[in-house]
């Protein structure tokens, strides 16, 4: 890895709905971020795309099988030129487990606003919010 500025890089989380619950995982780093919640997902590898990205991080951190769909939310800015995208995710086959994460928390609309979620994925909130009130 280098240390030059990460320019246009993407960051891609996905939002798993099931049963009229989204699921939320608890992150164990950096200690910044220790203890909130976010849409699991992580940084797009060079040379593939957001969706094969977000089916490998799903894969890794949650140990499920999922199929990237359509995007949600808007582009959030991360630091050194970074953006976090939101996709959703429907699951294949598999049932989460928290492989790199505290624990996982399924969440109904009123849940999700009382969790500790990490600032950037705040910004998603309007959208997962009408996404649970419709299941
Ligand atoms: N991040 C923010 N919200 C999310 C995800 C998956 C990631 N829902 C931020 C946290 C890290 C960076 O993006 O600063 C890279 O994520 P990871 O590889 O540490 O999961
Ligand atoms: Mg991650």
């Amino acid at each position: 890895m280098s240390d030059a500025p990460a320019r246009d890089r993407e960051v891609v989380a996905g939002a798993i709905f099931h049963g009229g619950r989204l699921l939320l995982a608890q992150r164990t780093r950096p200690p910044a971020l220790a203890g909130r919640w976010e849409l699991p997902g992580g940084k797009v590898e060079e040379f593939e795309s957001p969706q094969s990205a977000l089916v490998r991080e799903l894969r890794e951190e949650l140990a499920v099988e999922v199929r990237c769909g359509a995007r949600i939310g808007v582009d959030v800015p991360l630091s050194r030129g970074m953006v976090l995208r939101a996709y959703r995710a429907e699951l294949v086959s598999g049932e989460p487990v928290a492989l790199e994460h505290s624990q996982l928390r399924w969440v109904d609309a009123e849940e999700l606003l009382s969790m500790d979620l990490v600032d950037n994925d705040r910004a998603w909130i309007p959208e997962l919010l009408e996404e649970l009130s419709a299941l």
